[in-house]
């Protein structure tokens, strides 16, 4: 029932920024591997609509979660001398950004060679539909819980408006455990709807050479969220169940 009412909030979440950061593009993007270190916070209303750009570039990045009160935000204010996130670091160029406007900037210059669309960059309606969004989360995803350290980054498979992953990066980021986000955004018609009840009759084909190609090859259908934790060795489809287990394995505060 809780599970439910968290997934509906996410779905309001989602619907106030329109469904931003549901689609990726289909055109080849040249990225090199790891080139990317988000410093994040899941409910801050700038970060998102950095999240929503890279969904929409089709790009993967290093999320390093910076919630208030935890040792990652003290760690890059003093790293960088920016106080505040977003912050992107780009370790192919040794370059870093800050600020929604400049990273999303930055993003769609470098992978499009192109200046970023007016409907990506932040104005005062969108600043004030993402804090809305986050409200409608009763800002899930801001501040920091006790938690056990990860030795080795997880890997999330999720895109920006998911209503399912939601919920499972606000919980990585109060834990602050860092992770690879693997952006499977939706690329054609029948990608679209939940993964058991598709907008299509015929059997489910992503685009041929696409991560979600790859991944249909490696776990048999394509569904986010999917985590991966090279902690543990475990590799699990399921907001609700990869709740428990990150609450499980790393929270130091549950009962
Ligand atoms: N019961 C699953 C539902 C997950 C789900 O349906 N996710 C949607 C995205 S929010 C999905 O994977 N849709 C199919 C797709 O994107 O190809 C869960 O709680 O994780």
């Amino acid at each position: 029932m809780i599970h439910h009412l968290t997934v509906a909030s996410s779905v309001l979440a989602s619907t106030l920024r329109g469904w931003r950061g549901t689609s990726s593009t289909t055109r080849k993007v040249e990225q090199a591997s790891n080139d990317l270190i988000l410093f994040d916070q899941e409910g801050c209303p700038s970060c998102r609509m950095v999240r929503e750009a890279i969904t929409a570039l089709n790009l993967d990045v290093l999320i390093m979660p910076c919630p208030t009160g935890g040792k990652n935000l003290a760690l890059m204010q003093r790293e960088s001398g920016y106080k505040t996130v977003p912050v992107l670091y780009d370790a192919e160029l040794e370059h870093k950004t800050h600020s929604a406007d400049d990273i999303i900037e930055y993003l769609y210059q470098k992978y499009r060679g192109e200046s970023a669309p007016q409907k990506a960059m932040p104005n005062w309606q969108s600043n004030v539909l993402s804090r809305a969004a986050s409200l409608s989360r009763l800002n899930a995803g801001m501040s920091v819980r006790a938690a056990r350290k990860a030795e080795k980054p997880l890997t999330l498979y999720s895109f920006e408006s998911s209503p399912y992953s939601r919920p499972v990066r606000e919980l990585l980021c109060e834990l602050e455990l860092p992770y690879q986000l693997i952006n499977l955004g939706k690329q054609q018609w029948s990608d679209m709807g939940p993964a058991k009840a598709r907008f299509t009759l015929k059997p489910y084909q992503p685009i041929k050479h696409s991560k979600r190609e790859a991944f249909m090859a490696m776990y048999g259908d394509v569904q986010v969220p999917f985590i991966v934790d090279p902690n543990t060795g475990i590799q699990m489809f399921e907001s609700k169940d990869i709740i428990l287990y990150l609450r499980n394995t790393y929270a130091l505060d549950e009962i």
